[in-house]
């Protein structure tokens, strides 16, 4: 579908609630262009920026990174998409950062998937990751085609360091102090988009349908 305006939408979500997963379905059918904030830091992780050194140990301990570093590295990321439709994965995770998004964009739609923590638990113990591109697979729900290997590149996949159990438990927490208050951020401007399930493949067509009638 090519989209006829300037679209710009919020994923949001708990750890491991499908975000990624929903994003690349997203940007497949509607043309959007997925910025993820968790990939934008494993990638200065990655190359060893000041940045990503920095900012590793808070990430590895499943604590959110400061607002003022996540709002100056998603929004000069956004400066470069001026005009172009997208969808941010993994940003505002505070009140102060959607504040600072709202600062300079209109964003027309915030959905929320709504996936209890015990499914989230599950699932994120057994998902591996293509770093360099952000493309999430999972043993059980959507395997490589090749154990280990990236689809696309044929590269090497790997566990993200924050999936250990105790570091999931930590993440769902600051999910709940410190993310939870953006959906009333949200839900009081009128844009908040609610999706619940425990099963992706079920979410995903009643996203598809929402998303058909907002981007025309
Ligand atoms: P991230 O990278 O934003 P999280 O914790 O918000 O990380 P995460 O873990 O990336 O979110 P997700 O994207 O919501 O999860 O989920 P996913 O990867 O698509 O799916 C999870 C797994 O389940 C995958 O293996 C997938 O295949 C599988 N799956 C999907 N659907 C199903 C299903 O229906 N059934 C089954 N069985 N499996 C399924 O942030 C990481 C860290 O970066 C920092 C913080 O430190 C954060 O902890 N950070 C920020 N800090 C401050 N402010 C911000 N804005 C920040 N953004 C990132
Ligand atoms: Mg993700």
């Amino acid at each position: 579908m090519v989209l006829q305006r300037v679209f710009r939408a919020v994923v949001m979500g708990p750890p491991g609630s499908g975000k990624g997963t929903i994003s690349s379905r997203i940007t497949k059918s509607f043309g959007l262009t997925h910025l993820s904030s968790g990939d934008l830091l494993r990638g200065n992780i990655k190359a060893k920026t000041d940045l990503g050194l920095l900012m590793k140990s808070c990430i590895d301990n499943g604590q959110l990174v400061p607002d003022d570093v996540i709002s100056r590295l998603i929004l000069s990321d956004l400066r470069r998409l001026e005009n172009k439709s997208w969808l941010l994965d993994g940003f505002p995770r505070t009140v102060s950062q959607a504040e600072a998004l709202d600062g300079v964009y209109n964003v027309d739609t915030v959905l929320n998937l709504d996936v209890p923590f015990q499914t989230i638990k599950e699932r994120l113990t057994s998902r591996w990751t293509h770093l360099p591109s952000g493309r999430v697979y999972n043993i059980d729900f959507n395997p490589p085609k090749v154990a280990g290997m990236d689809d696309v590149t044929g590269e090497p996949l790997a566990q993200r360091d924050d999936d250990t159990p105790e570091t999931v438990t930590r993440r769902l927490k600051a999910y709940q102090t410190q993310t939870e208050p953006v959906l009333e951020y949200y839900r009081s401007k009128g844009i908040l988009e609610v999706f619940s399930g425990t099963e992706t493949n079920k979410i995903w067509p009643h996203i598809h349908v929402f998303l058909s009638k907002k981007t025309t």
